[in-house]
């Protein structure tokens, strides 16, 4: 007589590192925990502090208050701070701010405010600026925000690079967003220099240490993956850009997740190796919650598919520097 087996399938869980937050995440979730500390509830906080639910959920729950514009903060609330997130804001806003007499935190990433003074460079030596980013995106509307009104042009493709006829063709300098695809965004560049040879180029690259490590990783684990998951939002471009990754570098199939919740086990198939990483926005804890979810359902094993370490880290803003952070405080910053 034979029995049905209950053995678990086994199955390799390919774990990529780096993963996940990156400095400027950290210390922007950091800025407004503290704030929260220093000023008390509640803390207003202009468009989500980085694009994750449930960053934004735990923050909602110790008091901050999610709004996209700033007339949005009523009224009896105006002497409470208002943090602007890790993407960035176009000049108008801490005016805007200014003029309403609100206190604001700027959480801006640190590599975020460099390319903002790339494209202010570019623009006081003569220079018209081309973005390369995608329109619409927070970052790219705060990017455009630095300089007036049609002193930049957005390049979104190659077939934009093609098609861009600038005024001045000998007199353009180029910045992009930061989580970008770097093998795409080479791909613009080139176009737009062999049809624009005087381009300036900033003088240090703008797509991110972050978004360029975290696509390396996904690139040399994907051979060979039957499924790759990255744990991040539908509204995070870093983590839109791992799926695209994952796919290009040869994993059968790449889905984007929020939550182990939102695996369909039933329509994954056979499986055998599994990659797994997050952008830069999502917390360490929801990708140990998927690999649990794996290990109920599969003998897993897990390689480590580690390229380099980060040592980055960003100082948060002068007025919170002296506030103390609890053990708690900081694992929720690191996202456990
Ligand atoms: C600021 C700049 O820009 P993206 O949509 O990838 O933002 P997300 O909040 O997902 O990641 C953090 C971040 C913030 C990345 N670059
Ligand atoms: Fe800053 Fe890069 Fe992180 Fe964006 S992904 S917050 S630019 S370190």
């Amino acid at each position: 007589m034979t029995f049905p087996s209950l053995a678990k399938q086994p199955i390799t869980l390919r774990l990529c590192g780096p993963r996940g937050f990156c400095a400027g995440v950290d210390r922007a979730i950091q800025i407004v925990v503290l704030a929260l500390k220093e000023f008390g509830a509640p803390v207003y906080v202009r468009h989500e502090i980085v694009h994750n639910r449930y960053v934004v959920e735990g923050l909602e729950a110790k008091g901050a208050i999610f709004v996209e514009e700033l007339d949005e903060i009523p009224e009896e609330h105006r002497k409470q701070p208002v943090v602007f997130s890790a993407h960035g804001v176009p000049k108008s806003v801490p005016a805007d701010a200014a003029s309403r007499n609100l206190f604001y935190l700027d959480a801006t990433c640190p590599l975020v405010s460099k390319v903002h003074k790339q494209a202010m460079r570019h623009n006081k030596l003569g220079r018209h600026v081309v973005l390369i980013g995608h329109a619409g995106h927070p970052e790219v509307i705060g990017t455009m925000g630095q300089l007036p009104e049609g002193a930049v042009s957005l390049v979104e493709t190659i077939e934009d690079a093609e098609l861009y006829t600038p005024s001045d063709p000998d007199n353009l300098g180029f910045v992009t967003q930061t989580t970008l695809s770097v093998d795409d965004t080479a791909g613009v560049i080139k176009r737009l220099h062999e049809r624009f040879p005087n381009l300036t180029a900033p003088a240090a690259d703008s797509i991110c240490y972050a978004t360029t490590n975290r696509q390396e990783a996904v690139k040399q684990a994907a051979p060979g993956c039957d499924l790759f998951l990255i744990v991040g939002a539908p509204n995070s471009s870093n983590s839109k850009r791992l799926v695209e990754v994952a796919l290009r570098a040869g994993a059968t199939r790449s889905v984007l997740v929020q939550r182990a919740s939102e695996i369909e086990w039933d329509s994954l198939g056979d499986l055998r190796t599994v990659g797994l990483s997050a952008g830069a926005s999502a917390p360490e804890v929801i990708v140990n919650e998927i690999i649990e979810a794996f290990r109920d359902r599969y003998d897993m094993v897990i390689e480590l598919a580690d390229t380099v370490e980060e040592t980055e880290n960003f100082l948060v803003n002068r007025e919170l520097r002296h506030v103390p952070l609890t053990t708690q405080d900081m694992a929720f910053v690191n996202g456990e």
